[in-house]
């Protein structure tokens, strides 16, 4: 048993006289919020590393891709195409939108949505298709935009897990119609509550200045009903600061990552989603899929590493589609490869300063069982 709990993730913290020291202006500014000058900076920042020509930032992940979804305005009942192998945001951001999420089933080899899957589903009512970078996977991204071309409908990627990832050598931001990033405390950069939309549509960011400032364009003047998604300046510094460390927490990540792959790769019943080869990865999660030649199974495991005080996650299990909201408003949907993904998928723990002692703790446990 370790002497701590090891939970799935930890957030990176920057160093406390480096958070304190950045902070220290605002006593003398009192300027808190609405787009301040940390807000601009960070922006400025993230559309350097993220490799994308603009920025929007938001309250949070899910914040933003509400209102990014709600920016295009479709109609009312309109029907989206989606994951059902995500979390539970994704769609609900689409169901509060007051659309009807369409359920696409997902890629055994990295649970990413089936391109393949994608046209039977589209109806006269279809608007938008809605994937998942599934801890920053990255799948068939070039054919969903051509089905979506043909069809007329917009991509809206939900990018949450994919900060920093590169296809193809360009900013995963660039794609599609939109993307929408997290930095949610557990995230590989976070900002404690934040995310962003990124894309090249320069008109996009008007709409959504306005959702997520109440719609006020000058002292006297509201031009549409907006809500309030502004990122304040504490969390804009904190985003500022873990910029400064990003590059070395990734690259422990990547340690633990090798060491994880080097060492479950020898026992049986364990497999791996695969890498996009065109892909640069962040290391944002280290998923597992258990078989049967894996003699606990996957729930054995999970309860057996929490004997051991180590809390893996289930990340995402049960399916969107199953969960309690939605499984009796949409029916039972037609994604067999979502729900085997999920039955057997653990998240292991997994940041970069969990450091090797925990990390063999936590492989010896796994070996055993
Ligand atoms: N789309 C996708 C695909 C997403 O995965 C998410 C969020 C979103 C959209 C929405 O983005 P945000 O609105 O959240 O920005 C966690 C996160 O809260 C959530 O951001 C994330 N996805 C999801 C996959 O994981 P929970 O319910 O599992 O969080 P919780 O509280 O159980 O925390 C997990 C572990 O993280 C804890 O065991 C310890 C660690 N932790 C947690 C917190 C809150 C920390 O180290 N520090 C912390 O402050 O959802």
């Amino acid at each position: 048993m370790l002497d701590e709990k090891v939970l799935v993730t930890r957030s990176s913290m920057p160093p406390y006289e480096e958070y304190i020291e950045a902070i220290r202006p605002l006593w003398d500014s009192h300027w808190l919020t609405n787009m301040g000058k940390y807000h601009r900076e960070l922006e400025k920042q993230l559309c350097d590393y993220l490799d994308v020509p603009e920025l929007s930032l938001m309250v949070n992940g899910h914040m933003a891709l509400e209102l990014v979804i709600q920016s295009f305005g479709f109609p009312e009942g309109a029907e989206v195409i989606t994951t059902p192998f995500t979390f539970i945001s994704t769609t609900h951001a689409i169901v509060r939108n007051r659309l009807q999420p369409v359920f696409c089933d997902v890629r055994a080899e990295d649970g990413t949505m089936d391109e393949t899957k994608i046209e039977e589903l589209i109806t006269e009512r279809t608007v938008a298709i809605v994937p998942v970078h599934v801890y920053g996977n990255i799948g068939n991204i070039e054919k969903i935009e051509e089905i979506a071309y043909n069809y007329d409908l917009k991509v809206i990627y939900d990018a949450a897990h994919a900060f920093g990832v590169k296809y193809k050598g360009k900013g995963i931001g660039n794609y599609g119609d939109a993307s929408v990033f997290s930095f949610h405390a557990t995230k590989v950069f976070h900002t404690i509550e934040g995310g962003a939309v990124a894309s090249s549509d320069h008109e996009l960011y008007q709409r959504l200045y306005n959702l997520k400032n109440f719609g006020i364009r000058g002292e006297e003047l509201v031009v549409s009903v907006g809500a309030n998604a502004k990122m304040n300046e504490f969390s804009a510094i904190m985003g500022l600061c873990n910029l400064n460390h990003i590059a070395e927490d990734i690259e422990g990540r990547r340690k633990l990552w090798s060491k994880y792959r080097e060492r479950l790769s020898e026992i049986p019943g364990i497999d791996f989603f695969a890498d996009n080869p065109d892909a640069e990865k962040n290391y944002a999660y280290f998923p597992i899929l258990l078989r049967e030649e894996y003699p606990a199974g996957r729930d054995g495991l999970y309860q057996a590493l929490q004997e051991e005080g180590v809390y893996a996650r289930k990340y995402f299990y049960p399916i969107a589609p199953d969960q309690k909201c939605y499984r009796k408003k949409y029916g039972r949907a037609e994604v067999p490869v979502a729900r085997e993904l999920a039955d057997r998928v653990l998240i292991l723990p997994f940041y970069a300063e969990m450091g090797q002692e925990i990390q063999d703790r936590i492989l010896d446990v796994i070996e055993r069982r």
